[in-house]
């Protein structure tokens, strides 16, 4: 089998074939038709349909790391071509800058909607980011991450680095793309899940782990790392639950911190304000 081709997303049980497939750095997604996020299929007008079809596109692609602005090439089956006018102004949104491929047509075979697409994306399977060699950097291996960008605990892992200016690789792993069962990776993480963190022969899994590692590792964050119990009691190097949006930047940890809106602020509880 080829190992470059992963079935992504659930598989459909008739006939037999999937949400999408990544052949190499390619994404392809199955035809999409309008519904909502829970599978369930819903009619509307044209511009509704076009709307709902685009974003089930999208939730596929994000199984992937990836997004609409990685999509190279569409083909959009209308039940009626008349609706041509009213369904492209819609997609004119998605794709602003008009930097994507398309071909139209009008099939009978579009049952029960008014408009079917299909879609190819462009995004890298493995991932370099490319980053300045900032505060805490100085080893001559590149580091390296294995897990799916949409892992709370990845994320987390990829805040960290990115706080502290670690140049760093990642390997979209696990999910749908079911590689972590692999032989090669349970060798690596033995529990099969991600994040894995690389670094030359040391390899490092449980987030919260790779966390304290990079902490260690970095001379910029082992001051943030907490030398008294009182301190460590404190900290929030341990934390289990990544809703990273939300949460406000440990004072101690180097980087802007930038001030939320006044807005936000107020939304947030007092604790959460900073
Ligand atoms: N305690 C582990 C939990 C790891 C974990 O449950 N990872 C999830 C993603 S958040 C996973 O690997 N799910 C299966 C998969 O993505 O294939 C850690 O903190 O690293």
């Amino acid at each position: 089998m080829n190992d470059k081709i992963i079935p992504i997303g659930k598989a459909q049980p008739e006939p037999a074939f999937h949400p999408a497939v990544r052949a190499g750095d390619f994404i392809y997604v199955s035809g999409q038709v309008a519904k909502d996020e829970n599978g369930n299929m819903s009619s509307g007008n044209i511009e509704e349909e076009t709307r709902w079809t685009l974003e089930g596109i999208r939730r596929i692609l994000q199984l992937e790391g990836a997004d609409l602005s990685d999509v190279v090439k569409v083909t959009v089956y209308l039940d009626d071509a008349r609706n041509f006018g009213r369904y492209n102004k819609i997609f004119a949104e998605y794709f602003p800058d008009g930097r994507v491929s398309r071909t139209t047509v009008e099939a009978r075979a579009v049952i029960e909607c008014k408009i079917e697409m299909d879609a190819v994306a462009y995004k890298r399977a493995v991932e370099f980011v490319e980053q300045s060699h900032g505060r805490g950097a100085g080893e001559n291996t590149m580091l390296k991450v294995l897990g799916r960008g949409t892992s709370g605990n990845v994320q987390k892992v990829i805040w960290l680095l990115e706080e502290l200016g670690l140049p760093y690789e990642r390997e979209i792993m696990g999910a749908s793309s079911n590689n972590t069962q692999t032989e090669a990776y349970l060798k690596l993480n033995p529990n099969g899940k991600v994040p894995t963190l690389v670094d030359g022969d040391v390899v490092v899994w449980e987030s919260n782990t790779i966390l304290r590692y990079l902490c260690s590792k970095s001379p910029a964050a082992r001051r943030c790392i907490p030398r008294t119990r009182r301190r460590a009691a404190r900290s929030n190097v341990g934390w289990t639950a990544a809703r990273l949006a939300q949460r406000p930047l440990p004072r101690r940890f180097p980087g802007k911190r930038k001030r939320r809106k006044k807005s936000v602020r107020r939304a947030l509880p007092p604790t959460r304000r900073s």
